[in-house]
C-alpha cells in the first residue's frame, strides 16, 4: 500500500509512521508536514531513509492534488491540536483543521483514494462525572476553538461521503499518551518540568476527567479501521482509562519519588471541560481490538524514563511552551 500521512512529524503521527515502517514493510510512507512549533523531524530520524518527507501545509491544494494522486490510501493527523492555543489564538485552527481538511477531501475524490480521518472525542463536548461515555450516536457539542474547528473537519468527510461517494473513515480517540508528545501537553508538560526540578502545574482544582490511551493502542486501532472499517462509518477509540488530573499529578509524582502532594495549583483553563470517556464497544466487537496497554502505571513509567532518555529531543521546546504558558497570564494559586 502507498500511504500518504499528514502531520507524521507530530505527537501520534510520527509514532504511526515509526510502527508502520517496522511493522508493515510491504507499506511505503510519504509524510506531508508543515513543521510548525510542534512537528519535530527528530521524531522520524530512525525511519528518515525509509519514508518520503515532503515539507508542506495540507492547505497547499496543488501540493496535495500532486501527492494524492500518487498513492492508494490518506491517513489525515495534521492539526492545530492544543486546547490552550486555540484559546490565545483561534486562526490558525480554523485554517488547517477546516481548510486543510477541505483541501485533502477535494483530493481524495478527484483521484477517488482511501481516505481515514483522525479525530478527536472532543467534538461531543464534556459529561457531567456519572453520565454514560460517548459514543458514536452521541451529539455533537464542541466547548473551544480546537474542538469546533476538529468537529467542523469531521462533518466535512461526513458530508463527502454522503454527497460524492468517497471512501472514508473517521476515529474519535480519547487522551494520548507516550513518548514524543509536545512538553506544551499536560503529562510531558509535569514529568519535563520533575526533571527540571520544578514543581507540577495543574489547572484549578484538578477535578476533571479524561481517559487515557496509550499512543501505539490508538494508531493500532486507525490501521484497524484503514484496513477492515466500513466506509462512512465513524469509530471510537478509549481503553477505558478514566483518571481525574490530580490523580494523574499524584501519579507522576510517584514515579520520581517525591511526595504526591509536591504540585501547585495554577489558572483554570476557561471553559474547561469537565469529562471525556469513551464506550469503544464497537472498535472492539467488530474489529476485534484491544489495548495492549492496560496499566497506565506502568505505561506512565515508561514514558517518563523515555523522556529522560531523550531529553535531547525536548529541550528545545521545554522554554518555548513554558514562556507561551506565562505571556497567556497563567498564575500560580497555591499549593
Ligand atoms: P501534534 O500537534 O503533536 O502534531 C500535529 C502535526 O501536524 C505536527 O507535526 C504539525 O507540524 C503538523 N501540522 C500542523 N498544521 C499543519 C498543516 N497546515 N499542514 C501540514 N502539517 C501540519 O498533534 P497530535 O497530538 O499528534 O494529534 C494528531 C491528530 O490526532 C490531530 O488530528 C488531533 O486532533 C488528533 N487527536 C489527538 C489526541 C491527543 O491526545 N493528542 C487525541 C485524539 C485525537
Ligand atoms: O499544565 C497543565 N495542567 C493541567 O492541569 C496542562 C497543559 C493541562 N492540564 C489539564 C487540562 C486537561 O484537563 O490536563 C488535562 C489534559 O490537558 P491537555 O494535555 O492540554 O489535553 P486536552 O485539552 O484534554 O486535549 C488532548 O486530548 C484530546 C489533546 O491535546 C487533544 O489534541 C485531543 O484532541
Amino acid at each position: 500500500m502507498r500511504l500518504l500521512v499528514t502531520g507524521g512529524a507530530g505527537f501520534i503521527g510520527a509514532n504511526f509512521v515509526r510502527h508502520t515502517v517496522a511493522d508493515r514493510p510491504d507499506t511505503t510512507v510519504t509524510v506531508l508536514d508543515a513543521l510548525t512549533y510542534a512537528g519535530n523531524r527528530d521524531s522520524l530520524a530512525e525511519v528518515a531513509d525509509r519514508i518520503d518527507f515532503v515539507h508542506g501545509d495540507i492547505a497547499d491544494l496543488d501540493l496535495v492534488d500532486e501527492l494524492v494522486s500518487g498513492v492508494d490510501a490518506v491517513v489525515h493527523f495534521a492539526a492545530e491540536s492544543h486546547n490552550d492555543n486555540s484559546l490565545a489564538e483561534p486562526w490558525p485552527f480554523v485554517q488547517t483543521n477546516i481548510v486543510g481538511t477541505y483541501s485533502l477531501l477535494q483530493a481524495v475524490r478527484r483521484y477517488d483514494v482511501r481516505y481515514h480521518h483522525v479525530s478527536t472525542d472532543e467534538v461531543y463536548g464534556d459529561l457531567e462525572p456519572d453520565a454514560p461515555a460517548f459514543t458514536e450516536d452521541s451529539p455533537y457539542n464542541p466547548s473551544s476553538p480546537y474542538s469546533a474547528t476538529k468537529a467542523s473537519s469531521d462533518l466535512l468527510v461526513r458530508a463527502w461521503t454522503r454527497s460524492f461517494g468517497l471512501r472514508a473513515t473517521l476515529s474519535n480517540c480519547s487522551n494520548n499518551y507516550g513518548p514524543y508528545q509536545h512538553v506544551e501537553k499536560f503529562i510531558p508538560r509535569q514529568i519535563t518540568n520533575l526533571i527540571d526540578g520544578a514543581r507540577p502545574r495543574l489547572y484549578g482544582a484538578g477535578d476533571q476527567v479524561r481517559d487515557w490511551i496509550h499512543v501505539d493502542d490508538h494508531n493500532r486501532a486507525v490501521w484497524d479501521v484503514l484496513e477492515r472499517g466500513r466506509t462512512g462509518q465513524t469509530y471510537l477509540i478509549g481503553a477505558e482509562g478514566e483518571l481525574d488530573n490530580k490523580t494523574v499529578v499524584r501519579m507522576i509524582l510517584a514515579a520520581f519519588g517525591r511526595d504526591e502532594d509536591d504540585f501547585d495549583h495554577v489558572t483554570d483553563r476557561p471553559g474547561h471541560d469537565r469529562r471525556y470517556a469513551i464506550d469503544a464497544t464497537l472498535l472492539r466487537t467488530e474489529l476485534g481490538w484491544a489495548p495492549h496497554y492496560r496499566d497506565f502505571a506502568a505505561g506512565l513509567a515508561a514514558t517518563v524514563r523515555w523522556y529522560r532518555d531523550n531529553e535531547s529531543w525536548w529541550r528545545p521546546y521545554k522554554a518555548g511552551a513554558e514562556s507561551a504558558y506565562a505571556a497567556a497570564g497563567e498564575q500560580t494559586l497555591g499549593s
